[in-house]
């Protein structure tokens, strides 16, 4: 039922958009000019308020997976967007909660880590509703921090003008906040001012990283989160929180085809009948989906190889979420 594939060796370290092989944090590019600006953004908040949508709006790539679903985004995330006069560093973050097992523990901690490393803080909510517990939880957090906060009330299409006044004082007194905006990222709402604002508070430096390169996950990395955007997409209720994916295999072929193997994780042999579907359907309906968004994020023809194990309580067991680079950064 739960044969064991062993990680082959030739995993693929080359961070995405590299045109080289990048070992180190600070690579250096001679020529900017005067003035030029760079740092790190963290962008921090609650699950599903719209994080990643947003660094992926700004760098015009999906960088992060996005989904419905609140805790899609687990790890640390680098987005890069270089621009002639700045290189920001976005840091999209696991959604802050309360958590319930250890990796809501890990992704939290993640999150509130990713904060003292940047120069300046996005701090995202949804306008759509009132301010949460958690909300409050976190502005209580940032206000005892000396770094230049922004705050981004997002969702503000589902709501009318009338509706979004009062909303707005009311996040508004969790600050002080440096600027703020109340913006629609899904609609594109203010993305360019919301951009200059964070360069504006950017210290002056060089680029740390190519000009080319947009996220310091590697292929295998994109291409197992890819997947679990796929199962996340089809699966419903608690299936998709138990839902882990990791690449086995990336090899590219000689005809230009990426052969890709991936194992979907999941909890209980319940989990695994419905991620396998009736007739192995529901298996093939997130591969279709994943391969599609593969051969996109790739730029050429994959092959992708499915598997389905059972990890009983993976989420509770320390040892295999740090086997599996869940430890926070
Ligand atoms: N209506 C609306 N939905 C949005 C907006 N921004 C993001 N979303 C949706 O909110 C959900 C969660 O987004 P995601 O970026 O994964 O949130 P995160 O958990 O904070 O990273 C997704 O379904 C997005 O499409 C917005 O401006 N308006
Ligand atoms: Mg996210």
């Amino acid at each position: 039922m739960d044969e064991q594939h062993s990680l082959s060796s030739d995993d693929q370290r080359t961070p995405v958009g590299s045109h080289s092989a990048l070992h180190t944090d600070f690579w250096v590019e001679g020529d900017v000019p005067p003035g030029h600006r760079s740092g790190f953004v963290a962008v921090i908040g609650r699950p599903n308020v719209g994080k990643s949508t947003f660094m992926n709006a700004l760098i015009g790539e999906k960088v992060a997976i996005v989904s419905p679903k609140p805790q899609t985004t687990r790890k640390r995330i680098r987005g890069i967007l270089t621009r002639p006069d700045a290189q920001i560093i976005f840091l999209d973050t696991p959604g802050i909660h309360h958590p319930q097992h250890k990796l809501g523990e890990f992704m939290v901690e993640t999150a509130y880590r990713t904060i003292p490393d940047a120069d300046v803080i996005v701090f995202m909510v949804d306008a759509s509703v009132w301010p949460t517990e958690e909300d409050r939880e976190i502005a209580e957090r940032l206000r005892k921090l000396d770094r230049p906060k922004i705050l981004l009330m997002n969702k503000a299409d589902l709501i009318s003008i009338e509706e979004a006044q009062p909303r707005a004082d009311a996040y508004l007194e969790l600050g002080p906040f440096d600027e703020w905006f109340l913006t629609s990222v899904l609609e594109g709402r203010d993305l360019d001012k919301i951009l200059d604002t964070i360069v504006k508070f950017l210290p002056e430096g060089p680029r740390f990283y190519p000009a080319d390169l947009i996220t310091d996950q590697t292929e295998r990395e994109i291409a197992a989160e890819l997947v679990r955007e796929a199962a996340l997409h089809f699966l419903k209720q608690e299936v998709p929180h138990a839902v882990e994916v990791q690449v086995d295999e990336f090899k590219e072929r000689e005809n230009g085809m990426v052969y890709i193997a991936a194992t979907i994780y999941v909890e209980r042999d319940s989990q695994k009948r419905i991620v396998i579907g009736k007739g192995g359907s529901m298996l093939k309906q997130i591969g279709q989906h994943a391969r599609r968004e593969l051969e996109h994020f790739l730029g050429r023809p994959v092959y992708l190889d499915l598997w389905v194990k059972v990890r009983p309580k993976w989420r509770r067991n320390e040892r295999i979420l740090r086997y599996w680079g869940y430890k926070p950064k």
